[in-house]
């Protein structure tokens, strides 16, 4: 659903979280109200800080409404949420058809185009994202972008195998112009961090123009050997919620 933004009423009545916090609460808890039905079997749950909320909510439903669910992670991170959470857990090969994903994302534009993979997970977040009849992003308002790559991500996330990540920096100079992409390193730059697909990742800055066709840049970086995924999702998604400062939820 593409169209002029809203703006909705927080669902939220328990003020104990503040700030960024909060607007991530509001945009997952909103998300979750209007789009996990009660026939709903079969949910994917994302990653990153703001899927938590996703999952506190969908617990808030109740035991009875969530046992007759399965809950199908996009990684390490959400599979544990998902089984600290007491829900049923799932996998994508059992269940290829998903009622319904829910994720975060770095930036969304206003086609709902948007940048994925901060946390390393964007293969099997695109999996998911796939698999669902119904997509939909959350995010706090600094993920709510006119085009992508006017806020502060570092740039896109690529997947790739180690054997050719080097080939695969010097050709993405090709495709995007000047701007240099960089392996991305793990915390104290201990080696380079590896996917739950044991794959390394690139982050590849642009120019916010060669990105005003992300179908195009995403379609060029994909065919790249050693790629196995772009951080940039194109008309997957079906709304995205974003909690603002004000305690109001945009809804595009
Ligand atoms: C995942 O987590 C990623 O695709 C995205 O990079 C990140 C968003 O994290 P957060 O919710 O913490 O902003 O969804």
């Amino acid at each position: 659903r593409i169209g002029q933004p809203t703006k909705l009423v927080s669902p939220i009545k328990d003020q104990n979280i503040t700030g960024l916090e909060k607007s991530k609460q509001l945009a997952a808890w909103t998300a979750v109200d209007n789009h996990v039905k009660p026939e709903h079997r079969i949910i994917g749950i994302g990653s990153g800080s703001t899927v938590p909320y996703v999952v506190e909510r969908i617990v808030q439903l109740g035991a009875e409404a969530n046992q007759a669910r399965v809950f199908i992670p996009t990684g390490f991170q959400s599979k544990e949420l998902i089984v600290s959470s007491g829900l049923n857990l799932g996998d994508v090969d059992e269940y290829p058809t998903i009622d319904v994903t829910l994720d975060g994302a770095d930036e969304v534009d206003r086609e709902l185009n948007c940048i994925k993979g901060g946390g390393a997970c964007h293969l099997r977040e695109k999996v998911l994202a796939e698999a669902a009849t119904t997509f939909i992003l959350v995010a706090d308002h600094r993920k709510n972008v006119e085009f992508l790559g006017t806020s502060w991500t570092p740039g896109i996330p690529i997947e790739v195998v180690p054997f050719a990540y080097a080939k695969v920096l010097q050709n993405l100079h090709h495709i995007l112009g000047s701007p240099q992409a960089t392996l991305r390193m793990a915390v104290k730059k201990a080696g380079p961090v590896v996917t739950d697909n044991g794959n390394f990742v690139i982050d590849a800055p642009f120019d916010p123009e060669v990105m005003k066709k992300p179908y195009t840049i995403m379609a060029q970086i994909k065919m790249l050997t050693g790629v196995v995924e772009v951080g940039v999702f194109c008309h997957m998604a079906q709304a995205a919620y974003f909690g603002n400062e004000d305690g109001s939820v945009t809804v595009k």
